[in-house]
Order: structure tokens, then C-alpha cells, then sequence
């Protein structure tokens, strides 16, 4: 078992997704890679901030996922940092469905950029119970892979 901060869920984050709590103890996202590339978008090429990731909850549910950029992964005053969050900077988000295990794989892609050494997170609403995950670990920028 990974070692938990006191007040934190994060062992919850787990398949299955069945336990209970506050907030259902909604699993996190994992976010697997976070780097800047280009897309062609409307006839041209534009740089962007490419994000892919997984996400285990609840069997055949749609999630609303929501990616954040940070300037650096959540680190409290006298404590040792934590590696997960922050959401300073809303990036955008998009609906994911799990499959009959319970899994979900996405790929997410703005134009908002992410400046290299900064940091991106993620959380997971689950759309049926308005359920809201904790922060994901965070994944620096460039990151392949960050799980
Ligand atoms: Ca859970
Ligand atoms: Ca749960």
C-alpha cells in the first residue's frame, strides 16, 4: 500500500471504484504523458498541449474529466511535497465512458500552453452522482512517460 498523508484519500484511488465516502472517494485520473506538440487544426499547424491519460472508476459511466496547468505539483509549507495537484490554470475538459471493467483511456489536446518544467493535473467528475475525484499525481512537462 502506498503511504497516505493524513486527511488524504489517495489509497482509495483504486480499482474498483466501488468503495464509499465523501464524494463516492472518486478515483483520480492518471495522467501518462504531457508534452507540447503541433496539431493541424483548421488548415494549420498550431502548438499545443497534448495530454493522455487513464482513468479506472465505475463500469460503462460517462466522467467529466478536467485538466489543469500548474507552475509546479501541490507543496505545502513544512511538509514534503506531495506530488499530486495543483489546478491553478483551467485547461479545458472533455467526457470519457469506461468500459465494462471500469476502464477509460483519453487524449486531450489545447492550444493553451504548458511551458516545459511546469506541471499538469487532472480530476474526474463522475456525471450520473456529481461525484468530484482529488487532484492526479502531476505530470511535468515534458513527461513520457509520467506513471
Ligand atoms: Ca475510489
Ligand atoms: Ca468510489
Amino acid at each position: 500500500m502506498p503511504t497516505t498523508p493524513p486527511g488524504s484519500q489517495r489509497t482509495t484511488s483504486l480499482p474498483p471504484d466501488n468503495d464509499t465516502g465523501p464524494n463516492n472517494l472518486q478515483n483520480f485520473p492518471g495522467i501518462t504523458s504531457a508534452r507540447l506538440t503541433t496539431r493541424r487544426i483548421g488548415g494549420h499547424r498550431r502548438k499545443v498541449t497534448l495530454i493522455k491519460g487513464t482513468l479506472n472508476s465505475e463500469a460503462d459511466k460517462t466522467y467529466n474529466v478536467q485538466f489543469f496547468g500548474s507552475p509546479e505539483a501541490d507543496n505545502p509549507p513544512n511538509t514534503t511535497p506531495t506530488g499530486y495537484g495543483e489546478g491553478k490554470t483551467f485547461l479545458g475538459q472533455k467526457n470519457v465512458t469506461t468500459n465494462t471493467s471500469g476502464d477509460a483511456t483519453f487524449t486531450f489536446s489545447t492550444r493553451k500552453k504548458v511551458p516545459k518544467g511546469q506541471v499538469v493535473t487532472a480530476t474526474a467528475t463522475n456525471l450520473s452522482t456529481g461525484d468530484t475525484s482529488e487532484f492526479s499525481k502531476a505530470c511535468m512537462v515534458p513527461g513520457v512517460p509520467c506513471l
